[in-house]
């Protein structure tokens, strides 16, 4: 593997490009409209928004990693994957996918699916690079190679896959009979999955395509902090990042040792995207 000679300069700055307009896009300014005033006490309270999400479900996790950056303040729902019983408190009860976000004090803001939630924050912190060249190639690169060898990769043996649903374990919301069902069948259910995922996208060998896919990445990553060669990163960093967080910890993560300019990248978007010191609302 050839490794480019450049000094990479690591640049942990926070997002900043916040924009608290007035009025906001409808139901979702933070200050005006997540803030609800109890008639009965007169104080005001902040309504947050829920996103309704698997933990290692990627298109959720590109969804937390524009929450997370922009600092938008959320709940995350861990939704039951075999009953989906939380998904019938929505509005919109019609979409059966994850994830959702959906502001209870406003029926009218569910927005479903990760395209729908990023447009979303992006139309909010408009600051954020989606339409470079490199933005538009490296997202769709996340979404449409990257993403889909996930579940192959992630539940190809029936124990790798129950280790990916260990995730339900921490799920205090789950009682115990409920995180054993969820994990036991929800991983058998998964493994069958990542088959017809990787029959569908004729895949023969999951590992060297993830293997392929982490090339091309590794080799863009050549002298510059981000995929977007700015102090900031742009929306194809942002998506990458959320699709490989959501495997922290899991064996697929080995992988990374062969891509060490990656694991590099990996640390510096966490700092950009969640610092320790910045804590979600759960
Ligand atoms: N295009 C959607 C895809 C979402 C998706 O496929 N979610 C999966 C979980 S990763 C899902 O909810 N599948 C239905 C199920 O679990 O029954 C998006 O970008 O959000």
């Amino acid at each position: 593997m050839r490794y480019c000679s450049l000094r990479l300069t690591v640049v942990a700055k926070p997002y900043t490009g916040f924009s608290f307009r007035s009025g906001g896009v409808h139901g979702w300014d933070y200050r005006q409209l997540w803030t609800t005033q109890n008639s009965r006490t007169h104080s005001t309270s902040i309504a947050l928004p829920n996103l309704y999400q698997y933990a290692i479900c990627p298109y959720c996790n590109i969804s937390k990693a524009l929450l997370l950056y922009t600092r938008t303040p959320y709940n995350a729902v861990e939704v039951n994957p075999l009953t989906k019983g939380e998904l019938k408190s929505l509005p919109d009860k019609t979409y059966k996918k994850v994830p959702v976000l959906w502001n209870p004090s406003d029926q009218d803001s569910q927005k479903n699916g990760s395209e729908e939630i990023v447009q979303f924050i992006l139309t909010l912190h408009p600051t954020i690079d989606k339409s470079s060249d490199s933005a538009i190639k490296w997202t769709a690169f996340a979404r449409d190679d990257l993403a889909p060898l996930l579940y192959p990769n992630l539940c190809n043996t029936l124990s790798k896959s129950y280790d990916a649903f260990g995730y339900v374990h921490s799920t205090p919301s789950f009682s115990l009979t409920q995180r054993y069902s969820i994990q036991i069948f929800g991983s058998i259910a998964m493994h069958f999955a990542a088959s017809k995922i990787k029959q569908k996208r004729n895949i023969t060998d999951e590992l060297a395509a993830l293997k392929e896919a982490l090339d091309s990445f590794n080799a863009a990553l050549c002298g510059t902090s981000f995929l977007s060669e700015a102090d900031q990163p742009h929306l194809g960093d942002l998506t990458i990042y959320g699709i490989l967080r959501g495997l922290r910890g899991l064996e697929v993560m080995n992988v990374l040792e062969d891509y060490p300019k990656i694991k590099a990248w990996l640390e510096r978007m966490q700092l950009v995207v969640e610092p320790q010191d910045f804590q979600p609302a759960k």
